[in-house]
């Protein structure tokens, strides 16, 4: 049986015509291969359009086939702590969506989801971005059950949110029954230079007391928010294996 098999893509070349000799069984089984390479590429989220087209190849589809599959992205779950106001929704959203708001709205709870790339690897992680905490608040459990790390937050400019964030970590330790938790402390706010309370000495040997990362950033002037994230990533990792070696360079990390 002679087949022809017309097709228009792939998108950057010509129309083109292929003409193969098949029996009908393997006919049949090369449309079935191209109908399926068909569905597999749209499953992939490609959003390419000009692949939604059932009239291909079969060399096409087959070297579709045989590409190498992806990497399956790591899963992650971290919580945002720390006083209220000291930028923890800022800092999300600036790594989330890479915006600012100036205004404020006391967050209840929201979780977000972000996929980057990180060390080679691809990682899914999830934030809770968490109300604000004082000295007498009681976590929900949902803050210290399955959560993979900490983003402990101060603002440099309140005295107050860095004692507030001393506490918050004695609670994580005790309600975890851990000795260590995948930590990065983050002072935020360092845009507001004359409003500067807490010094980063303060924050840096704070950090070593929690055997943590310390940056300071500016979810405003999107200062040091990646490293954030990409810090405690790291930490988790290293925390994980219970190894002693040491946090990835970064210009951020304060040490
Ligand atoms: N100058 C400056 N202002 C900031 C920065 N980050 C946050 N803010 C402001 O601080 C206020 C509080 O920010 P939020 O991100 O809502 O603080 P939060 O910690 O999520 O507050 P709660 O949800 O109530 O706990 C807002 O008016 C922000 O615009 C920063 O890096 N620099
Ligand atoms: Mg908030």
């Amino acid at each position: 049986m002679i087949s022809t098999l017309t097709t228009e893509s792939p998108p950057s070349s010509q129309a083109f015509s292929v003409v193969v000799v098949v029996p009908p069984a393997a006919a049949a089984a090369a449309v079935a291969a191209a109908a399926a390479a068909s569905a597999n590429s749209s499953n992939n989220n490609n959003n390419n359009h000009h692949n939604n087209n059932n009239n291909k190849t079969v060399t096409d589809c087959a070297a579709r086939i045989i590409s190498p599959p992806k990497m399956p992205a790591v899963n992650r779950k971290v919580a945002i702590m720390g006083y209220r106001s000291v930028g923890k929704s800022s800092l999300t959203i600036r790594f989330v969506e890479n915006q600012f708001v100036d205004s404020y709205d006391p967050t209840i709870e929201n979780t977000f989801t972000k996929t980057f790339r990180t060390d080679g690897k691809e990682v899914s992680l999830k934030i809770i971005d968490t109300a604000g905490q004082d000295e007498y608040s009681i976590f929900p459990t949902g803050y210290t059950m399955d959560i993979n790390g900490y983003v402990l937050v101060y603002s440099v400019t309140s005295r107050q949110s860095f004692e507030v964030v001393k506490k918050i970590y004695q609670k994580l330790l005790d309600q975890t029954g851990v000795k260590q938790l995948p930590v990065v402390l983050v002072g935020n706010k360092n845009d507001l230079r004359n409003e500067r309370v807490v010094s980063p000495e303060e924050g840096r040997e704070l950090a070593r007391y929690m055997k943590g990362v310390f940056l300071e950033a500016s979810a405003k002037q999107n200062d040091c928010v990646l490293d954030i994230f990409t810090q405690l990533i790291g930490r988790i990792n290293v925390v994980n294996v219970q190894s002693d070696s040491s946090d990835k360079g970064s210009s951020c990390v304060v040490s």
